[in-house]
């Protein structure tokens, strides 16, 4: 039999894309039909997303999809927490927000007024961040306005097919889902004085959505009754569920604007120890849950490349990281999850401030400050994996790093040493390859999440980093900055 094809739209913090998957029963292979830059809008009330301008850009790449080959359904994914509103005619009730619009401030101690952080993590598993949709929701000036609350995977599927739900795996990231039952937490909308009636019902990964809607039909040219398939619609979710894991003692590491490190469990970790770590309990596919910590990731990198940028400075990524290979170690080492790197900007100063409070030498040139993001990066996931298995006594003899990151070898290699474990990458499109397996799954292509990552790790490439360096040196970077 021939392979089946799938269509797939991943919207990234950074970047969007649409990929076909054709699966076969040995065989899996990806095919981008197009990618398309995420730029967020700066407006007088604050940082939003165009969320206009990516659904245009999906149907562009469906359109694209559909001239190819033929499609037996599509899926969403994106990045988590962000929501858009409707009215009770079903438009959209404003832009919506970017999690990095800094809006949120002053709402997590009125949430916090509400519900106890101790009680709300009793019952969400969710890491602290201030701004996961709980908080957001607090800020919100449109609420009175609104009658249905959708997470932008959600929203998408909305304008595509007319049908109204939210998918399980980010529903897990508002801080309004119960991690013990599965379900949205009535205690904790009851101390917000949320209306349930605002969270649509729960869909998990691989339900059907619904079908294009005869305009999407018409302005893509794919076939009347195409399916939209719930997929592991957080784009973490879909990363994790493609690490192409075949010990079971695997950490992994979801690298792109954010670095998202942590393991897979059977069920949630909800001590008091976990939620002083602030480890993250969010759902996986299979009712698994994603035990992670989110480390600030190739932001910091990509952010800086901006700043360059407009300043007309060498900004192309293979130049700034040979000059990074050519710096000296450890020189100078930040804690990449430090408050003031949240929020865009100029990240490169606020390294150097940041160097200059804990007594370091600021990097001198672009190389320098690549370096000290690297570094301080691979820190980071030595730290998070380390307490990630602390927490649940658990074993690590391997780390999977999957996305973008993935193409960074000098941060694979600093990962692998940093850790002392060996770091197999890839794939880099993780994210896009789980959201075409749950749907292959959904058509009875893939038995189980093991076959899954059976068939990515025999058919996608990876590349293996055996630890090496200074153990000695990694360890006393990490006691510098209160990493170890
Ligand atoms: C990664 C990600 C993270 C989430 C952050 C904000 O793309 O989805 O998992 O914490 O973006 O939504």
């Amino acid at each position: 039999t021939p392979p089946t094809a799938f269509a797939a739209a991943d919207l990234g913090a950074t970047s969007g894309r649409v990929v076909i998957g054709r699966v076969g029963r040995d065989t899996l292979d990806l095919t981008e039909v197009h990618r398309f830059d995420n730029t967020p809008a700066q407006l007088p009330d604050g940082l939003h997303w165009n969320v206009l301008g990516l659904y245009q850009k999906i149907l562009d790449g469906l359109r694209e999809a559909a001239r190819t080959v033929d499609i037996a359904s599509i899926g969403i994914d994106s990045w988590a927490v962000d929501y858009g509103l409707l009215d009770a005619d079903g438009a959209l009730v404003a832009t919506p927000f970017h999690y990095r619009d800094t809006r949120t401030g002053p709402a997590v101690a009125e949430v916090w007024n509400r519900i106890q952080a101790r009680d709300l993590y009793r019952i969400t598993g969710l890491q602290h961040l201030p701004f996961n949709t709980i908080f957001q929701l607090a800020a919100e000036k449109q609420l009175d306005r609104a009658r249905t609350i959708l997470l932008i995977p959600d929203l998408i599927t909305h304008w595509l097919t007319g049908s109204t739900g939210t998918e399980a795996t980010n529903a897990s990231t508002t801080g309004l889902y119960d991690a013990r039952t599965g379900t949205w937490s009535q205690p904790v909308l009851t101390a917000l004085g949320l209306d349930a009636a605002l969270l649509p019902p729960l869909r998990r990964p691989g339900d059907q959505a619904g079908t294009l809607l005869p305009h999407v039909v018409a302005a893509t040219g794919l076939p009347e009754g195409t399916p939209v398939t719930a997929v592991a619609s957080h784009d973490t979710a879909s990363a994790v569920a493609a690490v192409p894991a075949t010990n079971a003692a695997f950490a992994y590491i979801s690298c792109g604007t954010w670095s998202l490190a942590g393991l897979e469990l059977e069920r949630p970790v909800l001590t008091d120890a976990s939620r002083a770590a602030n480890f993250t309990n969010e759902l996986g596919i299979d009712n698994t849950t994603r035990y992670l910590r989110n480390i600030m990731g190739l932001w910091l990198l990509t952010e800086s490349q901006r700043t360059w940028q407009a300043r007309g400075l060498p900004h192309q990524l293979p130049h700034l990281l040979d000059q990074a290979a050519r710096s000296r170690p450890f020189a100078a080492i930040v804690n990449p999850d430090a408050p003031e790197f949240l929020a865009p900007g100029d990240i490169p100063a606020r390294i150097a401030e940041h160097c200059a409070r804990t007594g370091q030498n600021p990097p001198a040139d672009q190389g320098a400050t690549v370096r000290c993001i690297l570094e301080s990066l691979a820190l980071a996931h030595r730290h998070t994996l380390r307490q990630a298995a602390a927490l649940t006594g658990r074993d690590i003899r391997v780390v999977h790093l999957v996305g973008g990151g993935s193409r960074n070898e000098l941060l694979c290699q600093f990962t692998a040493d940093a850790t002392g474990l060996p770091v197999v990458a890839g794939p880099t499109e993780a994210t896009a390859l789980g959201n075409v397996l749950v749907q292959a799954r959904a058509h009875g292509l893939v038995d189980d999440r093991t076959a899954m990552r059976r068939l990515i790790a025999r058919t996608q490439q990876l590349r293996r980093y055996t630890p090496g360096g200074d153990t000695r040196a990694w360890d006393s970077a990490a006691a510098r900055i209160g990493l170890s």
